[in-house]
């Protein structure tokens, strides 16, 4: 696996990978990789000849500096498992390369950024889509693979590129799980285990409204309330959002339909988690109360 971290070469290794006509697949990430992220690249590397992988802990899309310098890192057992995951290239530019000084243009998001995860977080949207261009930009792949488990973000991004004409294809990747159900994140390593037990009555709630919806409950109030009574019972959530939006305009809807999207951000133990599942390909079955939880393989590899 070859390490990049300038920019200029990053630009002359696409260039000569594109001359020896071969097809780059990029999967952008803030490191501290887990198997979610290698979903990613196993993708990344079924669509592409090549797969570039990116760290970069950004810092325009943190809302506080405490958050950004929290954030978990560990650069030797990332390059340990980018290879091992088969990954060619890691790149991993310098802040002072990728916001040089006096850097003065930013994305703005519209109004995509307005909904779930926009208000609480400031900025947070232009921060990424800055970013993703600018890494685009850095790698010029031909496709470049987002998570599901960020489902605002992968919205954005798509836009982005419809917007800007930026000539990638993006792929989107179901979000993959631990086994009791909890959304694999770079942030679970910073709960403490009795929050760890409890975390998974986010993806036990987001289920109780799919159960709901399948049984033919369409009323977006009624189907929140489900899965809001799934987390308040445990008492140790704050629930920053929870909610039945458009699955792409993400705008809150009254009614749910196929297209609908159930997302919850809440915080446990001083940390914020985000979860989401669309109604239409559910990757679960899982009863209200929970007891009942299955991974569907055949809904768990959709396109
Ligand atoms: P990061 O949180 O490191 O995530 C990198 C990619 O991994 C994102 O596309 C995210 O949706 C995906 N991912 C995370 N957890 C996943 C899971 N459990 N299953 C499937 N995919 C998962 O998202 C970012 O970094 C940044 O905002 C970035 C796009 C790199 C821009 O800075």
């Amino acid at each position: 696996m070859k390490i990049v971290t300038r920019i200029a070469k990053m630009h002359e290794l696409s260039r000569q990978l594109r001359t020896g006509g071969l097809t780059i697949g990029f999967v952008p990430t803030m490191g501290y990789l887990h198997d979610g992220h290698l979903e990613l690249v196993r993708r990344a590397r079924s669509e592409c000849d090549t797969v570039v992988v990116s760290i970069f802990v950004n810092p325009t899309q943190f809302n506080n500096r405490e958050d950004f310098e929290k954030y978990p890192r560990d650069e030797a057992a990332d390059k340990a498992v980018l290879e091992h995951a088969g990954a060619d290239v890691l790149f991993m530019p310098e802040a002072s390369e990728v916001y040089a000084p006096g850097a003065a243009t930013t994305v703005h998001v519209g109004a995509l950024g307005d909904h779930l995860c926009g208000p609480t977080r400031p900025g947070h949207f232009d921060g990424v889509a800055t970013v993703v261009a600018a890494l685009l930009n850095m790698v010029t792949p031909d496709v470049a693979v987002f998570g599901e488990k960020d489902w605002q973000q992968l919205q954005i991004v798509r836009r982005m590129v419809r917007d800007l004409h930026l000539g990638v294809r993006i792929v989107g990747v179901p979000t993959l799980r631990d086994a009791d159900g909890l959304a694999m994140s770079s942030r679970n390593a910073r709960l403490g285990e009795k929050e760890r037990a409890l975390a998974p009555a986010l993806y036990r709630a987001l289920g109780a409204a799919v159960a709901a919806y399948r049984d033919g409950e369409k009323r977006s109030t009624e189907l929140c309330n489900l899965a809001r009574a799934v987390i308040e019972e445990i008492g140790e959530f704050r629930i920053d959002y929870l909610e039945l939006v458009d699955g792409e305009a993400l705008a809150p809807v009254e009614t749910a339909n196929d297209g609908s999207v159930v997302a919850v951000a809440a915080f446990l133990g001083g940390v914020r988690l985000i979860d989401n599942v669309s109604l239409a390909r559910p990757q679960m079955l899982a009863d209200a109360s929970g007891a009942d939880i299955r991974m569907r393989s055949e809904d768990a590899h959709y396109a």
